[in-house]
């Protein structure tokens, strides 16, 4: 397995970064605000932020901002559409709440009935779902879980059923998939991973293996972390990789905050002023 090629994976990010023009990033384009979040974190966490310019990306990331703003997007029922056309789930409860709550303005939104929408996507199996009676899977259930945490409703939660269906998903390889019967996934070490933490059922998994999992899907010369063992590496699977290790305590690495999915330092700044 190796260990963790920190020199390598901050390279890849930053040639991810200055490369603009092939074909691969004109597809990706849309993705670029999600990548300079994957990519910036993960510097973060391997303690070289400071190898980008801060103020080139700043000003990218103004000029992405529109007038309309993100409690106009909450519905009568709690919940809150991604955008004007209106499409409605629980990502986007969880982005709301983590934005506004980052920004300290949870009280521009209905927070009750916000949390009532989530408790309304539970599951007998103690997952969520996307919306009301749609099926547990991991992803929404970090989401479902992480608005819940911030907003200090985990009381909702049925954390040893829920506990169970996620430790469930640990496979062989030691890596996490995010249903039964699916493969595992880099990027499941962040979703089931983050939850089993925020209930305090983490040490229902074999931490070591997943650690081993996660190293073992490292592009040891290119740099960069993939889905699985030997497929191709990207900035997403490289984050959540990263991210993952910090949360199992990989030694060298900044503390992720499991809730907000930024470096604990960025939120103590951000939320505590300090
Ligand atoms: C990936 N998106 O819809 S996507 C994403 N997936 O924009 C980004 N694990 O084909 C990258 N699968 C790679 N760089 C994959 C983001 C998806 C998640 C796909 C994926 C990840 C397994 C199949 C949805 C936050 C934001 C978005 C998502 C999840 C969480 C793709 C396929 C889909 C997408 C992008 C590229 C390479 C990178
Ligand atoms: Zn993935």
């Amino acid at each position: 397995m190796g260990e963790l090629q920190v020199e390598k994976h901050v390279k890849y990010i930053l040639a991810v970064e200055k490369r603009k023009d092939d074909f691969e990033s004109v597809v990706m384009e849309h993705l670029r605000l999600n990548g300079v979040y994957w990519g910036l974190t993960t510097l973060d966490i391997l303690g070289k932020l400071d190898a980008v310019d801060q103020d080139e990306v700043i000003s990218w990331v103004m000029q992405c901002q529109h007038k309309d703003d993100i409690a106009g997007l909450q519905n009568e029922d709690g919940s809150f559409s991604g955008d004007m056309w209106g499409e409605v789930d629980t990502r986007f409860s969880y982005i709301a709440i983590c934005s506004l709550a980052l920004m300290r303005q949870l009280d521009k939104i209905d927070v009750g009935n916000a949390v009532k929408y989530i408790v309304s996507c539970k599951n007998v199996d103690g997952g969520f779902g996307c919306t009301p009676g749609a099926e547990s899977h991991a992803g929404q259930i970090f989401c479902c879980v992480g608005a819940l945490a911030i907003t200090g409703s985990l009381h909702h939660v049925d954390k040893d059923l829920l506990g169970w269906w996620l430790c469930e998903r640990q496979v062989k390889s030691g890596g996490l998939n995010g249903r039964p019967e699916k493969l595992p996934d880099v990027c499941y070490s962040w979703w089931v991973l983050s939850s089993l933490i925020l209930i305090g059922r983490v040490h229902w998994i074999d931490k070591e293996k997943l650690a081993k999992f996660i190293l073992d899907c490292q592009d040891k010369e290119k740099g960069g972390i993939s889905d699985r063992p030997d497929d191709a590496v990207d900035v997403f699977h490289t984050y959540f990789g990263v991210a993952g290790l910090s949360l199992l305590e990989y030694p060298g690495l900044k503390p992720i905050d499991p809730a907000y999915a930024l470096p604990v330092s960025v939120v103590n700044k951000v939320i505590l002023g300090k």
